[in-house]
Order: C-alpha cells, then structure tokens, then sequence
C-alpha cells in the first residue's frame, strides 16, 4: 500500500508544526507506518535562502510574481522524493503546501488562476487539515512575530482566501482553538478515515 500525503495549513499561530509532529509519530506508532514530516517553504535549499531573505526582510526587492514563483519552484525541488516516499509507501506530511502559495499571493491582488498555475502537476493531497483558529486565540498564543506576513489584516484576507475559495473536498476543517490533545484526536480521526478510503493511484494537483 502506498503512503497518503497529508497536507497541513492554517494561519500563524495554528498549531501546524506542533501538530505536525504528533501525526509524524501518531502514525508510526499508532499506524505502524512509516512516515516523514517536510515544511514549505524548505528554508534550506538556494530557493528557499532567498525566500527565506524576502520574508526575513521587508524591504527586500522581488516582484509578487517572482517571489511566488520561487514558493513554487521550491515545492517543486522536494516533489519527485516525496512522490519516491508515497511510492515506497511512507506517509509524507506536509506543514504548508501548494494552498498557502496560491493564498498569500491572491490576497496581494495576483490572478487566481495564475497563481495556481505553477504548482498544477505537483503530487495531490489525499488530505488537507485545515488548522483553524480565531484572532483571539492567536493573539494569546503569543501574537504574531516580525515577518513579512506576521500581521492580523494580511492574516484575516488569507484565512477567507482558505476557506471560501480554496477549500475542496480533501479538505477537513479543524478546530484549532482548544487544547492541543483534543486537536491532535481530531486531526488523527481524519487520517484514519483517509487511510481506510485511500485510492490507489497518487493525484496530482489541478
Ligand atoms: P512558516 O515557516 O510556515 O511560518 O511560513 C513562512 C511564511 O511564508 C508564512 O507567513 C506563510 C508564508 N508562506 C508559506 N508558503 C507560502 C507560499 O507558497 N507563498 C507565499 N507567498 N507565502 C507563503
């Protein structure tokens, strides 16, 4: 059986990473399958130091075009080993994926169906936790910090771009306010019912 691909999204303050980890291990323990965790944008890469600078940096020079493009490309330099991973049947995780990408670029007023353009044939989701949370919640969780995006107005336009124009049937929408165990048994409810209906063949992302 090949491994599913499990996307998380949601806004800063969520509870991705965190929750992210205890999927990686909920679902080799609880599973019994293997299972390995990658976060976009991947930092590490050339693409990512120089996305890395512009969220760093406010006043770092790239076009809205450009530097979604290169949010692209950098999921782009990781999708033949994750679609390696789901063939060897292991469970990627995703914190953050091809949604965020087209969500912070529409809100700056880009095309949607440009933005989604780039990323069309990347490896598809078989599930997308939608991690979500109110202001307040993030506000007491510590607010948001110093990066480009890290502000409640920009914060507020992605989370409806999420739900009302990106939200799909792979989606399952999770309360991220309550505490983090009651999180963490919803999300694994999804991923049990995602396994039990998983289709053979990888997707792709259209
Ligand atoms: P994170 O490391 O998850 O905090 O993400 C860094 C920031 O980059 C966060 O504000 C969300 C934003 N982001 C993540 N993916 C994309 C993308 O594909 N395009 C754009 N424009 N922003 C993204």
């Amino acid at each position: 059986m090949r491994g599913a691909l499990i996307v998380v999204e949601g806004l800063d303050r969520a509870g991705k990473s965190t929750q992210c980890e205890r999927i990686e291990r909920n679902v080799k323990t609880q599973l019994g399958r293997e299972c390995v965790l990658y976060k976009f944008p991947d930092r590490t890469t050339a693409i990512g130091s120089t996305i890395n600078n512009y969220l760093q940096n406010t006043d770092t020079q790239l076009s809205d075009e450009a530097i979604h493009l290169l949010f692209s490309a950098n999921r782009w330099e990781r999708a033949q080993e994750i679609i390696n991973k789901l063939n060897a049947g292991v469970t990627v995780v995703l914190d953050r994926y091809v949604y965020s990408g087209i969500a912070f670029s529409m809100v700056k007023g880009l095309d949607p169906a440009w933005c989604k353009s780039p990323d069309v044939g990347l490896p598809g989701a078989d599930l997308v936790l939608f991690l979500d949370v109110t202001e307040d919640v993030a506000k007491k969780r510590g607010g948001y910090g110093s990066e480009r995006y890290e502000k409640i107005e920009i914060q507020r336009a992605v989370r409806k771009a999420f739900l009302e124009d990106l939200r799909a049937d792979n989606w399952t929408i999770i309360d991220a306010n309550n505490d983090l165990d009651a999180v963490e048994t919803d999300i694994f409810a999804a991923i049990k019912s995602t396994f039990n209906n998983l289709p053979e063949q990888i997707s792709v992302f259209k």
